[in-house]
This record gives C-alpha cells, sequence and structure tokens, in this order.
C-alpha cells in the first residue's frame, strides 16, 4: 500500500501500485470514471475504465459519492490534466464504505460547518492547519529536548487562579469547587527545585464571554518555567525557541503553508533578535496614532494589530504597568510601577502568541498583592512555600498553540486552529 505522495512521481510511472483512501471529487463520461482520491498525504486522480476493471467493480465506481472509502490498484500514468501530473490507471477498485450524499457542498455558512465540524474537518484547508499545528509542536519538543529541558505533566483541576478570575471555569470537585487550570505556571514553578528546566504542553481553559477571532474557552497551552533566569534571558529563550519552531515547521510544510496562503519565506527570515518595546514607548506611539490610551490602560487586538501591522518579526512590549498584570511578576528596580514581564506579539497584526515573567520571591509582595485582589491567601500556602526553601530567582512563560497557528496558517479566526473549537456559544460536536 502507497501513500498517493509517493504513487505521484516520475519513477512510479508504469509501475503497479496499490492506495486507499477517500473520494474526494468524482464525475464520470461514458465509459470512464474520474475519481480524485484523498488520503492524508495529498490527492491524486484514478481513472476506471469499463473493461479495464471486472463489471461489478466498475459499476460501484459510478456509484461511490465523494467521501466514499476506497482501495485501488492500478497503473501509474504520466497525465499533464490531472492535478500533480499523474494519474492511476485502476485495475482493481474496491469499494469499502459507501458514502451518504455528503452534507457539505461547495458554498456554505460557517454556522453550518461548525455543527458539521465532525466532517469538515476532512478538509484540505483544516488537515494542513493540523499538520503545520503538529510540525509547531514537534519543533517546540525538539528544541526543548536539546536544550535540557524535562516535559512535566502538571494537573488541570487545581485550587489556584494565576490569572483572572473572572474567566475561572469551576467544576464541582466531589463536595467542594475547583477549578479548570487556566495555567500550569505555579505547578511548573514548584517543579524547577528538582528539574531546573521544565515545560508542558496542556490544555487551559478561560470562560472568555467575549466572542472574539482570537479567544477560545479551551487552548493548548505550551509552558516553561526555569531556575537561575531573569526576564531578559526569559525573552531570549523565546526568541529561540520560536525560531527552531517556524524554521522546522518552514522546512516540512512548505506545501500546506502555500495552501493556506500563507509565504514560507515570511516565515523563514525571522530570526533572533525581535522587535522591543517599552510599554510607555507603546503608548506614546499609539497616542500619535490618534489612540484613547494613556499610562495604564490595556491593549486588545485593536492596540496590538496597530502596533505590529507593519512589522514582519515579531516584538516584545516589556514592563507593564502592575495594575494590567497578575500577582505572580516581579516587580522592575528600574521603574517600580511596572513588572520585569513581556508580551510577544506576532507580526503583520496578529497580536498576542506569548506571555511570560520573571517570577517575585518575595513572600511579602506576593501577601499584599493576593489582599489587594481579594484573594484567600490560604490557597497560596504551598505556592509561597517555594520562596520559603531555597528560593531561586526564575522566569517563564506562556505560548498560546492556536494563536501561533492562526498566524503561522494566516486564518482568519482563532477556531479555525483547533479541530474542536470550545467557545462561549458552543460545545458540539
Ligand atoms: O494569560 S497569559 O498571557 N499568561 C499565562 O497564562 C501565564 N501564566 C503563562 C506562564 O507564564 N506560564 O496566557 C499565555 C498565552 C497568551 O499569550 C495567549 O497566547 C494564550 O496564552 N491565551 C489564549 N489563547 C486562546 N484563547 C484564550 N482565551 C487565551 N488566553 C490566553
Amino acid at each position: 500500500m502507497l501513500s498517493v505522495k509517493k504513487a505521484l512521481a516520475k519513477d512510479m510511472v508504469g509501475k503497479i501500485v496499490q492506495v486507499r483512501g477517500w473520494i474526494y471529487r468524482t464525475r464520470s463520461s461514458g465509459g470512464i470514471v474520474f475519481a480524485v482520491l484523498r488520503d492524508v498525504s495529498g490527492i491524486i486522480q484514478v481513472t476506471i475504465k469499463k473493461g479495464a476493471v471486472p463489471d461489478p467493480e466498475f459499476e460501484s465506481a459510478t456509484k461511490a459519492g465523494i467521501e466514499s472509502s476506497v482501495i485501488i490498484e492500478g497503473t501509474v500514468a504520466e497525465d499533464k490534466r490531472a492535478p500533480g501530473g499523474y494519474e492511476i490507471r485502476a485495475t482493481k477498485f474496491q469499494l469499502v464504505g459507501l458514502a451518504e450524499p455528503f452534507p457539505i457542498t461547495e458554498y456554505q455558512s460557517t454556522e453550518l460547518l461548525l455543527d458539521l465540524r465532525h466532517l469538515w474537518i476532512r478538509s484540505r484547508e483544516q488537515t494542513a492547519v493540523m499538520k503545520t499545528k503538529a510540525a509547531l509542536l514537534r519543533g517546540a519538543r525538539t528544541w526543548f529536548y536539546d536544550n535540557d529541558y524535562l516535559e512535566v505533566t502538571p494537573p488541570i483541576i487545581t485550587g489556584v487562579c494565576p490569572e483572572d478570575s473572572t474567566t475561572l471555569f469551576q467544576v464541582k470537585y466531589f463536595d467542594r469547587i475547583a477549578y479548570l487550570s487556566q495555567s500550569a505556571q505555579f505547578y511548573l514553578e514548584s517543579l524547577i527545585y528538582s528539574c531546573d528546566r521544565v515545560y508542558s504542553l496542556t490544555p487551559s481553559f478561560r470562560a472568555e464571554k467575549s466572542r472574539t477571532p482570537r479567544h477560545l474557552a479551551e487552548y493548548w497551552h505550551l509552558e516553561m518555567e526555569a531556575a537561575w533566569v531573569d526576564n531578559e534571558e526569559n525573552m531570549k529563550v523565546q526568541e529561540q525557541l520560536l525560531t527552531a519552531m517556524l524554521q522546522s515547521t518552514v522546512k516540512e510544510c512548505s506545501s500546506e503553508l502555500e495552501m493556506l496562503k500563507r509565504d514560507p519565506k515570511t516565515l523563514k527570515k525571522i530570526e533572533p533578535p525581535f522587535g522591543r518595546m517599552n510599554y510607555e514607548e507603546a503608548v506614546n506611539s499609539l497616542q500619535k496614532k490618534g489612540f484613547d490610551v494613556k499610562w495604564g490602560s490595556d491593549f486588545g487586538a485593536i492596540e496590538e494589530r496597530e502596533l505590529t501591522k507593519d512589522m514582519d518579526i515579531p516584538m516584545f512590549v516589556v514592563n507593564y504597568p502592575k495594575e494590567l498584570k497578575p500577582f505572580y511578576m516581579k516587580e522592575n528596580p528600574d521603574d517600580p510601577r511596572t513588572y520585569k514581564n513581556s508580551d510577544l506579539l506576532a507580526p503583520e497584526g496578529f497580536g498576542e502568541i506569548v506571555g511570560g515573567s520573571e517570577r517575585e520571591t518575595d513572600n511579602a509582595l506576593i501577601l499584599e498583592r493576593l489582599a489587594e485582589k481579594g484573594e484567600s491567601p490560604e490557597n497560596y500556602g504551598w505556592y509561597m512555600d517555594l520562596r520559603k526553601y531555597g528560593s531561586v530567582p526564575h522566569s517563564g512563560f506562556g505560548m498560546g498553540m492556536e494563536r501561533i497557528v492562526t498566524w503561522v496558517c494566516k486564518l482568519d479566526h482563532i477556531r479555525d486552529a483547533i479541530a474542536y473549537p470550545r467557545t462561549v456559544a458552543r460545545v458540539y460536536p
């Protein structure tokens, strides 16, 4: 059995091959059926001629509609009109699963495609996105492995709120309330004392009520935490990791990227150092462009788009005001109104893809900030213990995988960066 891609080659011409897959499109004229077969590797045209296959097999070839599953044997031949320049002339046609009329036709509403997500994910664009996402993750894991990071598996059911308390999902946990994890960060922090540098890939949950093209209620979060690392080095790690992910993805998925109308060259040229801008400079730059922002304003998609729309490499915005960020970040000694943190914004207007910081090690400050936020310190006793037994400077960050995929694949909406998007309006299928 060959993959479709392997059959599509000059040195296969004249050879007998077996391929299997699903019918992507089909038409028949007179005594010949032109079926295009799809498998994970691509598509290939198959011609089934009356007389070249046994009559009952020809009969089933005429009946097999879109998405029927089939196994075909035949000879590879050159044909300039066929997609990819080659076709298979069938000598055997086995219909494995006859498809009912497929409910997705050429032009469909977004809502219908979301209702039929379990079928729509078979589309070539969705497959290209999934392959690109897999390549990005493979690139990340390779980079972490090459740089001595240990992959760890933190819990998803938790009792802490690392980010925004208004977006916590509550779960009934036996006779108590627990939360679905917003971030593995605190658990990763606890692991650096033995493992030094760690990372994890977990789902993170945010009960985002707003419907935006860049928020999901469930997303895949790639997070790292490392001992002895300050905010500067933390940003260097982000630059190196992201560059490695992009370079290996461009190598493995250039045809997928082209299908998605992303020129791989635009990604290939990205390398450290990335751009850098202070939060204060960002405010000034937005003000000059007529935006109604002042020191202390948070940036949303519109502001981030404005800051990055003319850039072709990612850019860090550093040192945000304390009131805009969570309690665990390290105070910036050069401007104590701000933290030693960074948001990494993707170019071409895509906006935030990574959030990171150096972590506060002073328990008195942590207690003060928890009180300000109305959080009960008892829930954070274990977190503060970490500062009592061999505290160490440390930093980390979290990368939203679907944000990265949206940018890399040039998607209009984050829901297309994940097979089954979870949003405020949707939990089916
Ligand atoms: O809230 S973050 O900015 N930061 C954290 O969760 C840290 N505790 C991570 C850490 O330091 N270990 O989220 C990190 C990234 C952010 O930059 C986005 O890329 C992504 O997670 N993110 C999201 N992606 C999709 N949907 C939603 N709702 C979302 N929220 C954050």
